[in-house]
């Protein structure tokens, strides 16, 4: 019997990449120099799109499948998928939500402790010889005690706010509406409101188009000279422009970011900023997040052939 057919937007570990296609013939998108004429060749036979958080699949790449059944993300972020071009067609969407949890939020409860106590600056400190030339490093802030706000208490905002009790921290957080599980933390429905009684503001919420820079000038103002902006989420939640021009102006004491607008590739104006702790995207990024990301992918899309339920289905 004849594999059926996969377009791969984006590369996985070997240990994905191998048992991918063994089950499948996967045509490799990302490798392909003329994208359009690829979709063009290999799009007729597709019938799953196995793709990443951040590349998704617009409605070109959905409009080049006529066959296609399914769209699976690698990553709980579907915000790059055209689910109104997949609605259409009964086009069916999944994405990889729980396994990665844990992981995106230590790595901003990490961040928040790199960047308030200078952890960089202070291993450049003992590498270049600073320590012994200039002796004692230059004192940082606190984080134990202080007060976080959390826009976004989904799944991982609750573990990065379960986390930051065990600093000791007052906690408060907007979402579209109380959480029934937070009742020891201060539900602020506005957004600037919560920034100013904030010291550090986790962004954790899921983008859309209705989320597109929640966080503007007015919540990045309201932040203040002291505080600290922190985003594991996606670029889109926060004005980029307004966010540089605050770190720019330190009308904003500093930011921890692991997502860009147009990532790979970042504004320059961050590269000359010393008040922002710039991260590759890479949250989920542990050997046994990714494997586990890996298999749900498969087993979706493998559900999907056996006209199976799928495992974990957004669409
Ligand atoms: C990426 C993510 O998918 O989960 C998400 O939404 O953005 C990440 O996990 C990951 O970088 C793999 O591409």
């Amino acid at each position: 019997m004849e594999k059926p057919e996969i377009l791969q937007v984006g590369p996985y570990p070997e240990w994905d990449e191998g048992p991918l296609n063994e089950a499948y013939r996967t045509h490799r998108y990302f490798e392909a120099a003329d994208k359009a004429a690829f979709l063009a060749q290999v799009g007729p036979s597709v019938r799953a799109i196995a793709t990443r958080g951040e590349l998704g699949a617009n409605r070109a790449m959905i409009e080049a499948c006529p066959k296609l059944e399914i769209v699976a993300v690698y990553g709980v972020g579907y915000d790059a998928v055209d689910l109104e071009a997949c609605r259409e067609r009964g086009i069916r969407v999944t994405n990889t939500p729980d396994v990665l949890t844990n992981d995106v939020a230590d790595l901003g409860v990490a961040m928040m402790l790199c960047q308030s106590r200078g952890m960089i600056g202070a291993e450049g400190w003992v590498r270049n010889g600073d320590w012994a030339a200039k002796g004692l490093y230059p004192l940082k802030r606190r984080v134990w005690g202080r007060r976080a706000g959390i826009v976004g208490l989904g799944r991982i905002g609750f573990e990065v706010a379960k986390r930051l009790q065990g600093f000791g921290m007052e906690i408060a957080y907007t979402d579209v509406a109380p959480k029934s599980y937070a009742a020891d933390m201060a539900f602020i429905a506005d957004p600037v409101s919560l920034a100013e009684r904030s010291d550090f503001l986790f962004v954790t919420l899921a983008a859309s188009a209705a989320t597109r820079h929640i966080i503007d000038r007015k919540v990045i103002a309201a932040l203040g000279p002291d505080g600290m902006l922190i985003n594991i989420s996606r670029a889109s939640n926060i004005d980029e422009e307004a966010l540089l021009d605050a770190l720019e102006a330190r009308t904003l004491g500093s930011a921890a970011l692991d997502v860009f607008e147009g990532e790979p590739k970042l504004n320059p104006r961050f590269l000359a900023l010393d008040n922002v702790l710039l991260q590759p995207h890479h949250a989920s990024g542990t050997v046994e997040t990714r494997k586990a990301m890996g298999q749900l992918v498969r087993d979706n899309i493998a559900a999907q052939f056996a006209g199976q339920p799928l495992p974990t289905p957004v669409l």
